[in-house]
């Protein structure tokens, strides 16, 4: 049986999860910042540890055959801060696994990579990259990384553009973005057990109707996303369309292409 690393487990995304990460029948080692932690569910093994530390980044590492990276800052904040977590953690973290001899590892990375491309473009796995906040390009980074690791160690990594994984999509723009728990899952087991993962990008979304982004290149994974965002449309019936040129709605990234930049 896989012994896999979670990191960032006590986050939403983690949360959302944890009751059914036993599905996949592997000994998982959830953990995040010693802070963060949460009360233990029966039969879940907690080890907390800071990403930014190396010495924290081998403990938790250690013994494990793969590594689920949720572990970081999810949405845009000061340059300082997201360098610090997202750019050397995600290297620390990177750093461990290779001398620990890991050869697996998901990479959670976000749809703000591609945020400034407008909603009428669809995107593969191929298309340019256009962050649209330092969070965005501290997400960049880490793609760039995972295929270093690639590359240079043969260490595979799943670099996951993920959407908007929450319990419901949030807002209109969700309808096109959202990814569910259930999808979520049927990835990473995919991630974990496919006989060649490589190191492809895949964008993390559910079968919505409405969709900018086209996996057919990773097709040879075999996940195929199971529910849509079209269940919750009813929840949007009386949006207006209003200002076609609004950022936040002209381009992807929605509300993180609209925002102003953290000065220093
Ligand atoms: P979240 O913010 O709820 O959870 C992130 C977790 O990382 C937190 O529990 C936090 O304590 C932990 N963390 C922060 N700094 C750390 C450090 N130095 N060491 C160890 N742990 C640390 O985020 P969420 O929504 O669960 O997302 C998980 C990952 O997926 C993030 O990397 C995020 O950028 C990415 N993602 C999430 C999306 C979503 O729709 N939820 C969309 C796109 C990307
Ligand atoms: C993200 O990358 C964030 O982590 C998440 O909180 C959402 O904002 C998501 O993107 C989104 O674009 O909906």
């Amino acid at each position: 049986m896989q012994q896999v690393l979670m990191t960032g487990a006590a986050g939403g995304i983690g949360t959302l999860l944890r009751p059914i990460l036993p599905r996949l029948k592997v000994r998982m080692r959830l953990s995040d910042l010693a802070d963060a932690i949460p009360q233990a569910e029966p039969g879940e093994d907690w080890m907390p540890g800071d990403l930014t530390n190396p010495a924290d980044a081998a403990r938790l590492v250690a013994g494990c055959d793969a590594i689920l990276h949720f572990g970081g800052i999810s949405t845009e904040n000061r340059a300082d801060l997201i360098h610090e977590v997202n750019v050397k953690g995600t290297y620390t973290l990177y750093e461990a696994a290779r001398k620990a001899g890991v050869r697996r590892i998901l990479f959670a990375s976000s749809n703000h990579v591609i945020g400034f491309h407008p909603r009428e473009t669809r995107l593969d796995a191929d298309s340019e990259i256009r962050p649209d906040s330092m969070y965005g390009v501290s997400k960049a980074y880490g793609e760039a990384l995972a295929r270093y690791y690639w590359h240079k160690f043969g260490i595979e990594s799943l670099i996951l553009r993920i959407g908007s994984c929450f319990p419901q999509p949030k807002d209109r723009r969700m309808m096109a973005t959202w990814m569910s728990k259930e999808d979520m899952l049927r990835l990473i087991g995919a991630m974990l057990f496919a006989p060649r993962l490589g190191c492809p990008v895949v964008y993390g979304v559910s079968n919505n109707r409405e969709s900018w982004w086209d996996n057919s290149k990773t097709a040879y994974l075999g996940w195929v996303p199971q529910d849509s965002s079209e269940m919750f449309a009813t929840k949007f019936a009386d949006y207006v369309p209003n200002d076609p040129n609004d950022p936040a709605i002209l381009y992807q990234g929605g509300n993180f292409a609209k925002a102003g930049h953290f000065e220093d």
